[in-house]
């Protein structure tokens, strides 16, 4: 069995996440996590908010608290709508943590030993009203370009081109508005990417794993001419530029750069992990350590993904010390609101706190797990999402479930019918049906997982749940128990032993409605794995389709899926801005 290390975009600080930023990496993770559990593989899957940064101080500013204020109660929202969508984290951590802290500097100072860190002067600007440094993005003005006069100091809006504050006409505050901004000297200290291009370029060429999407941007960047970069910020909210306590001479009102230390969040939160459940940390990041073995599979939003195969690569050997680096990566599109962007400040769309108001938690899952972004952007809206529910989890499987364990109720006692009772029935060509399309798509199914296909593994999963509803037509139990008990009773324990399997299946994206099922069907919780074998799958089938003790007492679940009518779509369209 594989030692997988997952690791998922750690979420702002700065509010709790919608949808989009649920759909294109926590979930999928999630699913896949839970999936390579199941399959009887070592899991590792960390997760933590990323708290540093000009958008953590002025969220904090705006809610009228201090930042460790509020990143505390932040941090607290995000954790618990990660259990609200039943993410499976073995830590979610904190960037803000000592540990994060310490294991920056230590890096920062192994890249300074390497030779790769180097101070240098840059110009900035600085706001007299605000008593600031602004951070690119926080200055605006007039384009050179284009003349559009919202640019802001990293980018232009009106036409698209990168620019450097310095250029802006008129420049001022975003912060405050005030044109009382002036280009001042800065020292900051800089990671000379250019002389890692080599090495980097090197190990994107072996990747085996990555998507196209991820090795096309991260050669583009290469292609380019990889760019000396600043690891540091005139802020105060942030890891110190210090090395065992030592602040750098000139850099006492500085701080490393988030996203220096973002990714570096992802071994401090191991560490963490280790400290509180008693793990080991260096066999999942030290190659010398253990972790040479280890799988580690990253997944974020495309926008993430030069940081992830550019910069934290960069850092990690960069410093000369034996890093795990990253073996697979899932990089996805965006998901859109009604054809539109997911935007706070002007209400549109549905928040993770908000959503799970709506409707359970594995009707989100389901939906945005069948419908992930993954080759492009995928578009939500409540009608597609009513429709998906009500058709897959409802009327595909949750009515699946509810004829045959009521079925079974009424007229076997609510058991598995024994052989011993009913032993003259006989599998015919229904039976053999069910065995040889189970025995393709099964495997398939588990392929579509392994390769990280989320829309492919739910639309297979769904293609099987199917199977359990054409088999009853075709074996029809309850026109059978008219002429033959026994003919019957061969329907009906398949039918439950299809309940259980199809339970089994459901685990990585609707855990709740698995679970329900699972209970009901008495099956113990050791027997709901995955652990199936590699070849011979219709003999597999067989066996899990005679699983269940004859004679063990199943219930009928209560309502697994509650239908989402026409009424919740238009209150849901009215409150969350649904329109084209
Ligand atoms: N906080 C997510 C974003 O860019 C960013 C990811 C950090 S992963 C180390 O929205
Ligand atoms: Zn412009």
């Amino acid at each position: 069995m594989a030692r997988i290390l997952i690791t998922s975009a750690l979420p702002y600080i700065n509010g709790v996440k919608h949808l989009g930023n649920l759909a294109g990496s926590m979930l999928p993770a999630d699913v896949y996590a839970r999936a390579m559990r199941l399959l009887g593989h070592e899991v590792l899957y960390i997760c933590a908010t990323d708290e540093h940064g000009t958008p953590a101080e002025l969220a904090a500013a705006a809610a009228g608290m201090n930042v460790r204020e509020f990143c505390d109660k932040m941090y607290a929202a995000q954790k618990s709508a990660g259990a609200d969508f039943k993410m499976s984290y073995d830590y979610f951590g904190r960037s803000s943590t000592p540990s994060n802290h310490a294991l920056t500097q230590h890096l920062a100072h192994a890249l300074e030993k390497e030779g790769l860190i180097e101070e240098r002067i840059s110009q900035q600007v600085y706001s007299v009203d605000d008593k600031r440094f602004l951070p690119d993005r926080y200055v605006e003005g007039t384009c050179p370009a284009c003349g559009y006069e919202k640019a802001r100091g990293d980018q232009c809006d009106g036409c698209g081109k990168l620019l450097d504050p310095i250029d802006l006409i008129d420049p001022y505050s975003a912060l405050s508005g005030s044109k009382n901004v002036e280009i001042r000297d800065t020292n900051h200290l800089y990671l000379k990417q250019s002389e890692m291009a080599p090495r980097l370029r090197a190990w994107i060429d072996k990747a085996q794993g990555w998507p196209s999407l991820a090795k096309s941007i991260a050669y583009k960047w290469l292609d380019e001419g990889l760019l000396d970069r600043s690891i540091t910020r005139d802020l105060s909210w942030g890891i110190p530029v210090a090395y065992e306590g030592e602040v750098r001479p000139g850099f006492e009102n500085k701080v490393f750069y988030v996203w220096f230390d973002a990714p570096i969040e992802y071994i401090a939160a191991t560490q963490d992990w280790a400290e509180e459940f008693g793990g080991n940390w260096q066999s999942w990041w030290r190659t010398d350590m253990g972790a040479e073995d280890v799988s580690y599979v990253q997944f974020m939003g495309k926008d993430n993904v030069a940081f992830h195969t550019l910069s934290f690569p960069t850092t990690l050997i960069g410093s000369g010390e034996p890093w795990k680096l990253v073996d697979k990566l899932k990089a996805f599109n965006w998901v859109t609101w009604y054809g539109g962007k997911f935007s706070t400040s002007e209400k549109r769309g549905v928040f993770m706190d908000q959503a799970i108001e709506l409707a359970p938690s594995d009707y989100w899952r389901w939906h945005l797990t069948a419908n992930a972004p993954e080759g492009s952007d995928a578009g939500f809206t409540f009608e597609d999402f009513a429709a998906r529910i009500n058709s897959d989890l409802a009327n595909v499987l949750g009515n699946f479930v509810n004829r045959i364990t009521k079925y079974a109720g009424a007229k076997f006692d609510g058991k598995i019918p024994s052989l011993e009772q009913f032993g003259g029935g006989t599998w015919g060509e229904a039976e053999d049906v069910l065995v040889a399309e189970l025995a393709e798509r099964l495997p398939k199914m588990i392929a579509y997982y392994e390769n990280m296909e989320f829309r492919k593994a739910a639309a297979e999963t769904r293609a099987i749940w199917a199977t359990g509803n054409e088999y009853l037509t075709q074996a029809a139990p309850w026109s059978q128990y008219k002429t033959d008990m026994d003919q019957a009773a061969v329907g009906v324990r398949l039918g439950l032993n299809l309940v259980a399997l199809f339970g089994i299946l459901a685990q990585p994206i609707i855990p709740d409605a698995a679970e329900k099922i699972l209970d009901a069907m008495n099956v113990p919780k050791d027997n709901r794995t995955w652990n199936f074998g590699d070849n011979d799958w219709s003999g597999q089938i067989k066996a899990i389709l005679d699983a269940l003790p004859h004679g063990l007492e199943i219930n009928a679940p209560e309502v697994l899926f509650a239908k989402i009518e026409d009424a919740d779509i238009a209150a849901w369209k009215t409150r969350f801005g649904g329109e084209g």
